[in-house]
């Protein structure tokens, strides 16, 4: 078992977007292309020689070949330890916790998310730092430079190893520690839950439907919700995780998880619904005839947090992405606690998280999480549902109520235009940038502009500076129209559009959010002319 280097030249566009390098398969397993990004992951930290990694993904199509090429790339650059879950698969919250909890010098993430797997669809590589939280972008920023300049990288001529049992093996110098992906962070969700007020919800009669969607999260459900918590079998679906996860796109949201909508919706339906993404990080909640948008559970989480025992003592601060909806800052202001303002990406979070500073963040995409790891995490947002249900015995939709009448609605919602030419993309968003001191005072679809810009975040903690973060335009009256390119996608350009408006008046807080929203819709089709640049009638997708 000889280190082995082998001669390659530079490829371009492995630039790390919102969340790793994202790809189609074939992209990623045609030559080089894996063994280049991972050799410039190693570079641009400085060189694996003596260091401790995590690895695992999200199961997809390539999981398990690329965990084998990278466990011969580590090894022949000298890592000293590769911590990796059994058939190289681990959640990205299980990742974060296992690199936190071992002191790692970091791990490496198999996973595109929510974007479908398989051979014609995508995969993805992310490295993490040893915080647990994604590579910041000046870390990516040092990946990139590095995958420009590769002439060579290495590897070990070395058979697979076997990932099926857990235990230790060597490969080479190297040691391998196959873990249960399940155990270390079934243990740290006790930790923060009230176990026994949830089990004593399901022993009453509470049902619940956890749709996995095939992917990573099955084995976690089934080994928390089922058989911990007590859940009836069968509460989790969709368990195990498949490589092309069930034919199905692995983003839970109510386009993609219908057949949990649905279920959720009929009159004999269960009193409560989630689901999670490829990679285990985001989460839906829904209760029985009730979606909760993202952005108001973000918003619930922080009102209810001090019924977790984990957060009872109270929350340091909150974060939210700017383009979240405003929700979240109603209940920080009447707790008291600053709420802090992040780009898109869960990378923003990570210092706000180890400087103490914010307790609870959160994105509209359907990520929230905590301090207990530096990822977003699905699971932990469902049992912190749970453990919110079993405190206050109330539906969902009742707490829902009973929120939007303490703190008023933001009525939320986001418009996705996929697959768009990327030039007529780029030329909707330099049109808006263009005109964005203009803006201020004129009136669009009726509606009167108080203020635009283009977002930039200055980090409170290191200083560092991020621009072009997302076209914003404040209206009167409280609403909004975000503007950003997508930074996850791997066909053409994903135009995303954010939409809010709040409403106050109590007899009009249940009404239908495109509804509610149509005079934003308005004005944001004013605003950008989308139809004229994207050729496009309708969104492809309204979460
Ligand atoms: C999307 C979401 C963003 C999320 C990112 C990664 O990014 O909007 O909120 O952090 O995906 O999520 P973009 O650039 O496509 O809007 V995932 O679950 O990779 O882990
Ligand atoms: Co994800």
């Amino acid at each position: 078992m000889t280190p082995h280097r082998v001669d390659t030249k530079p490829i371009d566009g492995q630039k790390p977007g919102t969340s790793g390098l994202r790809k189609k398969t074939s992209v990623f397993m045609s030559p080089h292309y894996l063994e280049n990004f991972v050799q410039a992951i190693f570079e641009g930290t400085g060189g694996a020689s003596g260091k401790t990694y995590v690895l695992g993904g999200d199961g997809r199509y390539f999981n398990d070949r690329a965990a084998q090429v990278i466990l011969r790339m580590a090894a022949a650059n000298g890592a000293a330890k590769v911590i990796v879950g059994k058939n190289a698969l681990l959640s990205t919250p299980a990742a974060s916790n296992l690199i936190r909890i071992n002191k790692t010098d970091g791990g490496i993430i198999l996973s595109a998310s929510h974007n479908p797997g398989g051979p014609d669809e995508d995969f993805g590589v992310k490295f993490n730092a040893a915080n647990g939280g994604p590579a910041p972008e000046g870390m990516t920023e040092k990946i990139f430079e590095a995958t420009k300049s590769l002439t060579s990288y290495q590897i070990l001529d070395a058979q697979d190893v076997d990932l099926s049992t857990t235990g230790e093996v060597m490969l080479g110098a190297m040691q391998i520690q196959v873990v249960d992906p399940v155990a270390d962070y079934a243990r740290m969700m006790e930790k923060i839950f009230d176990f026994n007020a949830i089990r004593a919800l399901f022993k009453s009669g509470f049902r619940m439907r956890f749709d996995a969607m095939h992917a990573v999260t099955g084995p976690y459900a089934r080994a928390i919700i089922e058989d911990e918590l007590g859940a009836p079998a069968g509460s989790v679906v969709n368990a195990v995780p498949s490589p092309d996860f069930g034919k199905g796109h692995p983003d839970p949201n109510p386009i993609w998880a219908k057949e949990l909508m649905d279920a959720l919706h009929a009159e004999d339906g269960p009193d409560f619904g989630a689901a999670s993404d490829g990679d285990g990080d985001r989460n839906m909640i829904v209760g029985h005839k009730a979606y909760v948008t993202p952005s108001d559970s973000l918003a619930v989480l922080a009102a209810n947090a001090k019924l977790v025992p984990a957060y009872a003592g109270g929350l340091a601060g909150v974060a939210r992405s700017m383009p979240t909806s405003k929700a979240l800052d109603r209940v920080a202001e009447s707790l008291g606690i600053d709420c802090y303002e992040t780009p898109t990406g869960w990378k923003f979070f990570g210092n706000l998280l180890d400087a103490g500073r914010a307790t609870l963040c959160g994105e509209e995409s359907a990520g929230t999480g905590s301090d207990h790891v530096r990822e977003k995490d699905g699971l932990w947002a469902v049992l912190f549902w749970l453990n919110i249900l079993a405190a206050r015995k109330q539906s969902v939709s009742e707490i829902m109520a009973e929120h939007w009448a303490a703190y008023g609605r933001n009525y939320y919602s986001r418009h996705d235009y996929e697959a768009v030419d990327s030039d007529a993309a780029n030329a909707l968003v330099a049109g808006l940038r263009d005109r964005l001191g203009d803006l201020p005072g004129q009136s669009v679809a009726g509606l009167k502009v108080d203020a635009a810009d283009e977002f930039a975040y200055d980090d409170p903690v290191d200083g560092s500076r991020s621009a072009g973060q997302g076209i914003r335009v404040m209206l009167e009256g409280g609403g909004r129209v975000v503007f950003r390119l997508s930074g996850t996608g791997t066909q053409g350009a994903t135009l995303r559009v954010y939409l809010e408006r709040v409403e106050t008046d109590p007899a009009r807080l249940q009404d239908d959010p495109q509804e509610a929203l149509a005079p934003i819709i308005a004005a944001a089709e004013a605003l950008a002319g989308i139809k004229e640049h994207t050729g496009r009638d309708a969104p492809d997708v309204i979460t």
